[in-house]
Order: structure tokens, then C-alpha cells, then sequence
């Protein structure tokens, strides 16, 4: 005898799939990982007209070990970072004040705070100074002891939890990346300490995420 399944049990049985290799899920919020496999962040996303400015999901919980991957899926070259500020003292914006104290040294205004400045070749072959942050282009991170570590882009780092800044720099969609100096369109991090790590986007500082670590 043959059986026939009617489209709606097939239906039903295609979502029950779907529904299985997800691999999150929701409790009050936040989105927990089923598996230990990397998870993945979007962030931003939308077109030229709306883009969207977030993490999503914002809030999540992994396992002690466990990678996140954050990605960019805006259709235009809208920019974002992930960026974790645990010592507020090196916090600085995408334009921040230097001062000069010879030709070479440049000191930050504020008092301890997190600047370099962007040097461009102008015509002549001279650099040329803008007084932009590079630490908040180009993926980088602060130790404990406070060395400052230029990370590639499209990094991927091990968090040990003990540092005090660690900045994906500007991500962009894909094939957006010339855009910006020393932009990608990924950044991945992996936790190695339990607790919860809360980031913000530097370019709309509004957007902001975190992860706990379990
Ligand atoms: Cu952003």
C-alpha cells in the first residue's frame, strides 16, 4: 500500500527541520548557542535608504572556548566595529584632539586617552596629518600592561579577558572594504574566560552588545 503525505505534513515536517539547525535560542532576550559551534553577530544591515544600526541578536551567551563571528550585511558601505572598552581611560572617538609636542611626537589631549593619528601621503609624497583616530579604523588591542597590538583585518583574536581595549576596527560588507583604511568585513573573537563582555560600535555608539561567557 503506498502512503501519501499531503503538502501540509510536508510542510509542517520542512519548518520542524529548519527549526533543528538553529542554532540559537531565546530566553528573556537573550540568545544562548545550542552547539559550540562559532556563532554568528550581524551587525548593522538594511540598504541606503534604512540601514539598521545593531547587534543582532544583542545579547548572547556562549560556552567558555566558543568563537563569535560578526559580519556586515549592509547592501551599502555603511561601516561598524566591535569594539570592547574594559579600561574607560583608553576610550576615544573616531576624531580625537593630538597635540605636537616636535614634528614626530604626538601626545593625546586627554589624559590617558587611546589616540594615534592617521598619516596619508598628500601630493608631494609628504605625510599628510589628519587628525582622525587611527585606533578606531584599524583593528587593534590594548594589554593589560597597555602595549597597543595592530591586529590585521578580518582578525580573529583570543580574548584572555585581562586586556583593557579590543577593537575590531571598521568592518564593511564585502567588496566595501577599500573604502575605509585598514577596514575588512569580519572580525572573530574567541572567549576564553567566563564572564560578560559588553562592546559598542564606535561609529554609532548607540549599537551596542554583549556576550557572556559561561
Ligand atoms: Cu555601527
Amino acid at each position: 500500500m503506498m502512503i501519501k503525505t499531503s503538502p501540509i505534513i510536508i510542510t509542517i515536517l520542512s519548518l520542524l527541520t529548519i527549526t533543528t539547525i538553529t542554532t540559537l535560542y531565546l530566553h528573556n532576550s537573550i540568545a544562548y548557542a545550542a552547539t559550540d559551534a562559532p556563532l554568528n553577530v550581524v551587525s548593522g544591515g538594511g540598504n541606503g535608504i534604512a540601514p539598521l544600526t545593531g547587534f543582532f541578536p544583542k545579547d548572547i551567551q556562549i560556552n567558555v572556548g566558543q568563537s563569535v563571528i560578526w559580519t556586515n550585511p549592509t547592501t551599502v558601505g555603511e561601516p561598524h566595529t566591535v569594539t570592547f572598552v574594559f579600561d574607560n581611560s583608553t576610550r576615544s572617538g573616531v576624531v580625537s584632539p593630538l597635540s605636537v609636542s616636535n614634528t614626530t611626537k604626538f601626545t593625546p589631549l586627554p589624559p590617558g586617552s587611546n589616540n594615534a593619528p592617521i598619516l596619508l601621503p598628500d601630493k608631494n609624497g609628504s605625510n599628510t596629518i589628519i587628525a582622525l583616530n587611527a585606533r578606531t579604523f584599524n583593528p587593534t588591542v590594548i594589554d593589560s600592561s597597555g602595549n597597543v597590538k595592530s591586529l590585521s583585518p578580518n582578525a580573529h583574536y583570543t580574548m584572555t579577558g585581562t586586556e583593557k581595549y579590543v577593537n575590531s576596527g571598521w568592518f564593511l560588507p564585502k567588496g566595501y572594504e577599500q573604502e575605509f583604511p585598514g577596514s575588512g568585513n569580519t572580525f572573530t573573537v574567541t572567549f576564553e574566560k567566563p564572564g560578560t563582555y559588553k562592546y559598542l560600535c564606535i561609529v554609532h555608539p548607540w549599537m551596542t552588545g554583549s556576550v557572556t561567557v559561561k
